[in-house]
């Protein structure tokens, strides 16, 4: 396969999608070998099936806000690929949301999905709104909007829809709500539900601790002790505080979190009473982290991201492209001895290239974030049986899962004549051939 050429054809076809074609130029250039290996992959044009999703579903969707102004949004579903189980991905709100985001978003999912050892095909969804400083009645309405037009496309064994940036547990309440009317039946059409309809304990934790899960285990294989060591994390919401929990919990020392203002340095740690404080922040709507430092006698630095501090341990967990290759190099200069993505695609190629060329461990969003997916896997799997599991069963079985994404990223990652893991490379290899052979058994669809 000529990858440059291969991009080059789907840029053509889909110009300006730069996220999308940035996430498929890093998958296919790390499956090439085993593509070549595997002639029948070529023969049943397996990539490029691959790369273009099933179908996407744009729609309007226009609500009324408190003083009776009308508003249009766009909405969208992209059912990616579902050859090993129904579509399922999360659902984004955020103005920066358009469909080069989603298809990235979606794209990633698939294998992701496929590396959580679950039944799970790929898919993602949003919209474009912007739920900043929008009243509780105003989200409820957007979300009805979204649903009335989204709930004839989806069904607990077709495509299982869950949050991601911008939708939470309030948003999945009312969008639930609304397919539960529409569709008149009670299904695990959506995960992340609250705990009171159907939703699974650890959901809210799950995306950071299985994160934090796969993290000591880098370390593990590298025969560093997560335990003493120092931790910058990016971001504010449901992922960084999930991450911040257990971080804290295993004895690493969290110093940072981060907002669209800038972040905050915390130099005595947070943890306890600090870490609930981050709900506080997030329910407050405002999108700053600010208010922190004076709470807490800490330092903010205003329109700056805390990848300039030094750390042994760097989580991006807001968004995508957060970490760039300035932001590596400040890291590496200042001793970084881990980067993991807990969010999506957190690096920049530029970045990832001088972590892999440093032989820095480098955790890639698609492997470290998958234990958000895959306790909604669990979540799925207890809607389905009419049963709720304990903290601790889903917490074990989460654990089990990231061990095991873990092995199959060692598998297939190995550096011949060298300990050192390529992560992103067995993450997107093992993700790969299971879809692919699954793709390749059902036929040409
Ligand atoms: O990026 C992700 O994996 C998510 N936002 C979670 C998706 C899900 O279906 O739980």
């Amino acid at each position: 396969m000529n990858i440059d050429s291969f991009i080059q054809a789907l840029e053509a076809k889909h110009p300006g999608e730069h996220e999308y074609l940035q996430a498929v130029r890093e998958v296919l250039s790390t499956i090439s070998d085993v593509y070549n290996e595997h002639p029948e992959f070529e023969k049943a044009k397996i990539a490029e099936r691959l790369v273009e999703p099933d179908r996407i579903f744009t729609f309007k969707v226009p609500w009324v806000d408190d003083r009776g102004e009308v508003h249009v949004n766009l909405g969208y579903r992209v059912q990616y690929n579902n050859a090993i189980g129904p579509y399922k991905g999360g659902l984004r709100f955020h103005p920066s949301v358009n469909l080069s985001i989603l298809k990235f978003l979606g794209f990633e999912q698939i294998f992701k999905n496929a590396l959580t050892t679950l039944p799970m095909g790929g898919g993602k969804g949003g919209s474009d709104f912007n739920p900043k400083g929008k009243s509780d009645a105003e989200v409820m309405r957007f979300c009805q909007a979204y649903m009335l037009e989204l709930w004839r496309h989806i069904g607990p064994d077709t495509d299982v829809p869950a949050g991601d940036i911008g939708v939470g547990a309030r948003e999945i309440g009312y969008l639930y709500g609304m397919y539960r009317k529409l569709a008149q039946e009670n299904t695990g059409v959506l995960t992340g539900k609250s705990l009171e309809f159907g939703g699974s304990l650890i959901r809210p934790e799950a995306t950071g601790f299985g994160g934090l899960y796969f993290v000591r285990e880098m370390l593990q294989t590298a025969g560093i002790d997560i335990k003493g060591k120092t931790i910058a994390i990016s971001g504010f919401g449901n992922v960084a505080w999930g991450a911040a929990t257990k971080a804290t919990q295993m004895g690493a020392k969290v110093v940072s979190i981060s907002g669209p203002d800038g972040y905050i340095y915390d130099k005595n740690g947070i943890s306890g009473e600090k870490i609930d404080y981050m709900l506080e922040l997030r329910a407050s709507c405002n999108d700053v982290v600010a208010p922190y430092a004076e709470k807490f006698d800490a330092e903010f630095i205003p329109n700056r991201r805390p990848w300039e501090l030094k750390v042994d341990i760097a989580l991006p967990c807001a968004t995508q492209n957060e970490l760039n290759e300035q932001d590596a190099q400040n890291l590496i200069n200042n001793g970084v001895l881990c980067v993991a993505e807990i969010s999506n695609m957190g690096c920049t190629p530029e970045a990832i290239d001088l972590f892999l060329s440093k032989k820095i461990i480098y955790g890639p969003g698609k492997a470290v974030n998958a234990g958000g997916v895959a306790t909604s896997g669990l979540e799925m799997t207890q809607n389905a049986m009419h049963i709720s599991w304990s903290a601790e069963e889903v917490e074990t079985r989460l654990q089990q899962i990231m061990s095991n994404i873990h092995a199959q990223c060692v598998k297939y990652g190995r550096t011949e004549g060298s300990s050192y893991i390529n992560y992103m490379k067995g993450a997107n290899v093992a993700g790969f051939l299971k879809v692919a052979k699954s793709m390749l058994a059902q036929g040409v669809l």
